[in-house]
Formats: structure tokens, sequence, C-alpha cells
């Protein structure tokens, strides 16, 4: 009997002290209230990015890292996942287990993410989908991105406008695509191939360059060796792929721009591009905006209040040319404006 109390004694003196610790551990959370890594009030936001594969995705990484930083409230966990897909649905699994907020997407791929996103919707936490396009589920509550197949679009449209201005009686392009099974790669490539077939010309070839500008130069280095002579208008699908491409094109005695053979045209429009297309090394470009996460955190901040957020959000964006001899072009009924682009133009570029 004695041994009896003595053991439940010991169990109440135990219990006491955990409660203590506890409560102790709390309080202190409470004098630190006020600063804002307070867990609290802190909103944590896991981003499952692509990689790091060109500018534009850096630019995309900074504008995630300065929007949702601890002084605006976030506590940002950043998995940069090298374009490996595997990868990226490990990391939004982790997210779960970390219990995130939020989980922020930049999809790899367009596909393969409904089992995913069922899991995210079963603990209960709101995925926002960032940039490129997930078609398999919509297990999300909002996208925030471009339109890749108008890009692509507005891509042939000025082709097809300055080759007649520039009297160019027969277009002969080669594209050099973006990573496969990307939304980008696929909406530019449905988009310039829309107009390409309207127009009646034969697409030489078509290839992944992987966003990248070692993989940009090793698909024009190939193609300046099979179709030497036969081409005169090189799509990049990023800009990076047509910094790869110029080199290849230096190295081939290939000459392009706007005094050269060859048209070169790039997507994203990032300050560098810009600046070549001033000097006229590159005709035209066709921009995505990267800085999409500040529109992410208006989402975000509307979702915290229990206001409704619109499913999609499409970035603004414009297509910029070193000549001025095709003012607009029209897609679907809207006109837009070619930027000629000038001194200022550029020094006003934000990325
Ligand atoms: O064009 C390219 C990047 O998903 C829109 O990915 C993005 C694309 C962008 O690597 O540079």
């Amino acid at each position: 009997m004695k041994t009896k109390i003595k053991r439940l004694a010991a169990l109440l003196l135990a219990l006491t002290m955990l409660f203590t610790l506890v409560a102790c551990s709390s309080g202190g959370d409470d004098t630190n209230s006020g600063d804002n890594t307070n867990s609290g009030d802190t909103i944590k936001v896991g981003f499952a990015q692509v990689g790091h594969e060109s500018d534009w995705r850096t630019a995309s990484t900074k504008s995630a890292q300065s929007t949702f930083s601890a002084e605006n409230g976030y506590e940002l966990s950043f998995v940069d996942c090298d374009n490996n897909t595997a990868r990226q649905l490990e990391a939004v699994r982790n997210f779960i287990q970390q219990k995130m907020d939020y989980i922020i997407i930049d999809p790899i791929a367009d596909t393969g993410w409904d089992t995913v996103l069922t899991e995210c919707e079963d603990a209960k936490i709101p995925v926002v989908v960032i940039d490129r396009n997930i078609t398999d589920s919509d297990k999300y509550v909002s996208w925030v991105g471009s339109d890749f197949k108008t890009e692509g679009l507005a891509c042939g449209e000025w082709l097809a406008a300055y080759a007649k201005a520039k009297g160019i009686s027969e277009v002969k392009p080669l594209v050099i695509e973006g990573s496969t099974g990307a939304s980008a790669t696929n909406g530019r490539t449905e988009g310039f191939k829309e107009i390409a077939d309207r127009e009646g010309w034969t697409i030489i070839d078509s290839q992944n360059g992987d966003f990248t500008e070692d993989g940009g130069q090793e698909v024009m280095e190939s193609y300046c060796q099979s179709y030497k002579g036969q081409f005169n208008v090189v799509i990049c699908q990023n800009d990076n792929e047509a910094y790869g491409a110029m080199t290849a094109m230096d190295n081939a005695g290939v000459t392009y721009g706007v005094d050269g053979d060859v048209i070169i045209v790039s997507f994203d429009s990032n300050k560098r591009a810009v600046e070549l297309v001033k000097d006229g090394k590159l005709n035209a470009t066709f921009e995505c905006n990267p800085l999409a996460a500040p529109t992410v955190d208006e989402v975000i901040k509307k979702l915290e209040k229990g206001e409704s957020v619109e499913k999609e959000i499409y970035m603004k964006e414009s297509w910029l040319a070193n000549e001025d001899i095709v003012p607009s072009i029209t897609i679907n009924g809207t006109t837009h404006e070619i930027i000629h682009v000038t001194d200022e133009v550029l020094a006003n570029r934000a990325y």
C-alpha cells in the first residue's frame, strides 16, 4: 500500500513538473509577441519552385523571396526542385508533413498532379499555382500566371507582319523549344504553329533546348550543321536559349538580328534580352512576366480574410521589337501595341 502511495506521489510530481514546463514555454512565446517571427501570426508558406534554369526563373525566385519575407508576415520554405518532377512531388508532400498554411507550386510539368493535390486538399492546405499550368487537376484555389498560347500567337502574328513589311517572301523557321511537358512550352509551340499553319510556313525543326543557355547553344549547333542555308528565322522559347543560339550562330558564321540573314526572337524579355533587342541583335522579344508573387500575396491575404478568390489570374505582358515597322498586332480581336525599344524603354525594365 505504502509503495502504491509513493508511486502515485511520484507520478503527480512528474505531471506537475511537465505542466510547469509547458506553461513556461508557452509563456516564453507570449513574451515574444510583437516580434514578427512569432509563429502564431506568421503565415507558413512552402514554395516548390521549378529550378534555376534561366534568368526568368531567377527573377521569379527573387520576387517570391522578397514577397514572402518575415517582414511581410511570412515564413517561407523554398525548395528548388532542379527541374525534377519526382523531387517536386516530394517537396509538396514534405510541405504537407510540415503543416504549411499554404503551398505554392510552379509545376515543372502540367500533368501528374491529381493525387498529390488531393493529399493537400485532405490536409486542408490551400494550394496556389504560380506561372505554369496544371492541366490534369483543378484541386487548387487559384492560379497566377501567363497565357502561353497567346505569347506564341503574338510571336507568329508579329513575324507574319514583319515578313510582309520587309518583303520576305518565304519564312523558314526553326524552333528551339522549352522543357518538354512544361505548359509554357506547350502554349508557345501551339500558338506559333497555329499562325505558321495559317501562313503556310513549314517549321523546319523544333527541338528541346530545356530553357537553358547551354541547351539553346547545343540545339542551334546541330541546326547549323543540319540545315545550313535553309533557315531564315530562329524562334527561341526563352531568352537564355537565344543567348546560346547566338553563340552557336557566331561560331558557325551565321549572321542574325536586324542586319543579319536570320531573324531571331525570344520569349521572357529579361532586361538583358531587351538590351539585345535595342542593339538589334535580337529582332523581337515577347514578354512573360515573372513577378507574380505579389499577386499571390494578395490571393493569400484574401483567403486569410475568408474572402473568395479568382480561379485564374493573368499577368500583364508586352511585346517588344527593334524596328518600328509593325506598330501593333491583333490577337483574338484584341489589338496589342508592339513596343519599339528605346533607351527609355530599356531603363524602365523592372527585371
Ligand atoms: O519562360 C523560362 C523558364 O515557366 C514561363 O520557364 C516559365 C518559363 C520561362 O525557365 O525562362
